[in-house]
């Protein structure tokens, strides 16, 4: 049966009749499932490039608008001096890469930054502390901060490390939409990264967000020097949480000099891509962000994983602390492809 993708919200359709764009009647979709086996993801491995970016631009347009991509604004509000020793990360205190350790900033600075993320058409403002976990006495000033961005009409997320239950319920009270908190790797590759938390640490953080009743964000990091099993490992593990967390960062390592994988071999463009479409084919209602590691993408690597499914991004000049494309860059390629941010 063919399935017919109404493509009236692309901006041509404002002055020419509704078209219609139909999928090839062999294709079966994919049900939504938790069960992934690591055969079914090494076969989508396997899959020539082409019959790969068909079928997630197809899962991708059963689920989602086809040319919209939501738009999310970082503030790093406490950098650096970390007590991990996360390796591929300039902020941990084990590594020395120049970065200067800060205090948490005050709600103000906050305030004032959604307010111009705002501005820049941002959605959702995700405010990042390098922590291993949050100390109970820095609680008010971060419900504070969740709550003012969020009477902005922002929508608020959070990346502060582990979490006790009581932080959890106290985020989730205060309006905090989403929590982010990568798993980063595979289980197997877990010891590899970090030594100083588990995977199980992760995972067990991972509930108690679910359990506050915020959503998920949960994603991981690609060029690190892992193997392809990794990278099946990386996607089981995050398409067979749940459910499936609603939001999915893919960053491509920024290599940071001084810090353990800082010279990892980076991901070929096409290797990435492939990534972000499998990840679409395995939680087809997620956001998948293509995440870290814009800043030195082209236009094309940036266009083939929107067009593997990616349906969210990073916006404004920094991520945490490291560079990130400017505004007039990401308007002039949504412009060139016809995206509207979301
Ligand atoms: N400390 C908290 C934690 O680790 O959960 C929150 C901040 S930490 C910087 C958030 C995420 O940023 C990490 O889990 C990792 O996925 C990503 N990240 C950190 N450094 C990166 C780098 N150099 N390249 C790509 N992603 C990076
Ligand atoms: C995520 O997956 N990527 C973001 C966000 N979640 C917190 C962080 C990327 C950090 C890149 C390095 C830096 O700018 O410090
Ligand atoms: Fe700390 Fe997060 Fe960086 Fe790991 S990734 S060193 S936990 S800031």
């Amino acid at each position: 049966m063919a399935v017919l993708i109404d493509s009236s919200d692309l901006p041509i359709s404002k002055s020419k009749p509704r078209k219609t764009v139909s999928i090839p009647a062999d294709y079966a979709p994919h049900p939504i499932s938790n069960a992934w086996t690591r055969a079914e993801v090494e076969a989508l491995f396997a899959l020539p490039f082409m019959d790969l970016i068909l079928q997630a631009q197809t899962v991708h347009r059963e689920h989602h608008a086809p040319n919209k991509v939501q738009m999310s604004q970082l503030l790093s509000i406490k950098t650096g001096g970390c007590a991990e020793d996360c390796g591929y990360c300039n902020q941990s205190a084990h590594f020395d890469t120049g970065l200067k350790a800060e205090k948490l900033i005050d709600t103000d600075t906050v305030v004032a930054a959604a307010r111009k993320a705002k501005a820049g058409g941002a959605g959702r403002f995700c405010m990042g502390a390098a922590w291993r976990e949050p100390k109970d006495r820095d609680m008010d000033a971060l419900c504070d901060m969740v709550g003012q961005v969020k009477d902005m009409g922002l929508e608020t997320c959070m990346t502060l490390g582990m979490l006790s239950t009581k932080q959890a319920d106290r985020l989730s009270s205060a309006g905090l939409d989403y929590y982010n908190h990568n798993i980063d790797t595979a289980p197997e590759d877990y010891d590899r990264v970090i030594s100083t938390r588990t995977f199980e640490d992760r995972l067990h953080t991972l509930n108690l967000v679910r359990e506050s009743g915020m959503k998920v964000c949960c994603g991981g990091i690609v060029g690190m020097g892992e193997t392809a099993e990794d990278r099946i490992g990386l996607l089981l593990a995050l398409a067979n949480l749940n459910p499936a967390p609603e939001s999915v960062p893919i960053n491509a390592l920024v290599p940071v000099p001084g810090t353990p994988l800082g010279d990892s071999e980076p991901v070929h463009p096409i290797e990435f891509a492939r990534v972000i479409a499998i990840a679409r084919i395995m939680m087809p209602k997620s956001y998948v962000r293509l995440s870290a590691g814009r800043e030195t993408m082209s236009d094309e690597t940036q266009a083939l994983c929107f067009m593997a499914g990616a349906n969210s991004i990073f916006v404004g000049e920094t991520l945490l602390t490291t560079d990130n494309p400017s505004e007039t860059e990401d308007r002039a390629l949504f412009a060139r492809l016809g995206i509207q941010p979301e």
